[in-house]
């Protein structure tokens, strides 16, 4: 049986991690879950998968989930400095990062630490602090195992390919909702435009990410960390039907791509039954439904968040980290109607231009980059007229 810890169960990744275990009771158990708020549905993951521990985030909720979970043997745990504690629970194999932005950086750590594989959907860790991460993975002998789609598909195409280089990669972007819209057009859209993603169900602040290409972009760096790359080897192609997922290309100029309805349960169940495959009902992909696929140049001029993406994995240090925590800032703005869609990229550009740039940052220099441009891009957003 592979023990599980999945820090961040009531999102989107996480409950569909829960349907792969569901769906596989002799191979997964459940250690530990975690959420951020939604109390009602850790309770009800909790009396059916079990955990040895459950952890609130929110410290309002606790009598709540332990009074919920009386008399059976949970141990229930608040507040986010809890995550660190559980991601290092030691009757556990695999610790699935399925937590929204940079808050997963510190348990992330503290797991590998710890010795655990990472499932990691959290991509936000890899690219605050991604030289910090894989430097240490290395040291304590664990494994990343992506759980993104793109990534979880080079990952495949490289099985089998260890001792051979690795030429270029080619990320698959959907395009989302806004593909060959104009700058004037994307001016005036509102949040319930951007939420309707044409491919990919998700939680809110990745599916922005996917409207303004910052997610293409996070995954950019992302990969960067993940396949040890520079950043020339690394191209975006938009492929709006969404079933090649991610393309290798060798040194030979042989490619290898990885293919399949778009469906986030099946790279998750990769990722924690790695490195074996497992049968599952999902659907199947069918030719006839797709006679065409077509791959576009990304746009990187009316989404910027690409291009700003591309500029701070080139300058290095904690420049991706002062990218990643203003956008955090930018789309929950966004998501509040207090910035409009082009103003995200100018509070990001504007972040990278301000805050003081360290080109060899330690993990204190990542949290206090992080801490100072969640604080300028707040400033700058309050500043904004919409
Ligand atoms: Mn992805």
């Amino acid at each position: 049986m592979k023990r599980i810890t999945i820090l961040g169960s009531t999102g989107s990744v996480g409950t569909q991690a829960l349907e792969v275990v569901r769906d596989h009771p002799t191979v997964f158990k459940v250690s530990v879950l975690s959420a951020l708020k939604n109390s009602a549905l850790l309770i009800q993951q909790a009396l059916e998968f079990k955990p040895a521990i459950v952890v609130i985030c929110d410290e309002g909720k606790y009598n709540e989930v332990k009074n919920a979970l009386f008399g059976l043997d949970i141990k229930v745990l608040a507040g986010e400095a809890a995550l660190a504690q559980v991601a290092a629970y030691v009757d556990s194999d695999v610790v699935l990062t399925a937590l929204m932005g940079s808050v997963g950086l510190k348990p992330t750590i503290a797991a590998i630490k710890a010795g655990k594989n990472i499932a990691l959907a959290n991509k936000e860790t890899l690219v605050v602090a991604g030289e910090l991460i894989t430097q240490l993975a290395i040291e304590n002998q664990v494994k990343i195992l992506p759980v993104d789609s793109e990534h979880s598909a080079i990952f495949q195409c490289l099985v089998g390919e260890e001792q051979n280089e690795i030429e270029k990669i080619y990320l698959t972007a959907s395009g989302g909702p806004f593909l060959g819209k104009t700058k004037d057009f994307l001016s005036t859209v509102k949040k319930e435009q951007a939420l309707k993603h044409p491919n990919w169900v998700m939680g809110a602040k990745i599916t922005i990410d996917s409207a303004s290409l910052m997610n293409k972009g996070l995954e950019v760096i992302e990969a960067k960390w993940l396949f040890n790359l520079d950043v020339d080897q690394i191209d975006v192609i938009v492929h709006p039907q969404s079933i090649v997922h991610s393309l290798v290309q060798f040194t030979d100029g042989s490619m290898k791509a990885q293919m399949g309805v778009p469906d986030m349960k099946l790279p998750i169940q990769y990722a924690l039954n790695y490195p074996d495959r497992l049968k599952n009902n999902f659907k199947r992909f069918n030719f006839l439904e797709y006679p065409n696929f077509s791959f576009l140049k990304a746009d990187m001029e009316t989404f910027r968040n690409l291009d700003l993406a591309f500029t701070s994995l080139r300058k290095g240090g904690n420049m991706p980290c002062i990218l990643n925590a203003a956008n955090e800032i930018v789309v929950e703005a966004f998501l509040k109607d207090k910035i409009g869609f082009l103003q995200m990229s100018e509070v990001i550009e504007q972040c990278m231009e301000e805050i003081s740039f360290i080109e060899k940052p330690q993990l204190s220099d990542y949290l206090e980059t992080d801490k100072h441009s969640r604080i300028l891009a707040g400033e700058l957003v309050t500043k904004s007229i919409v």
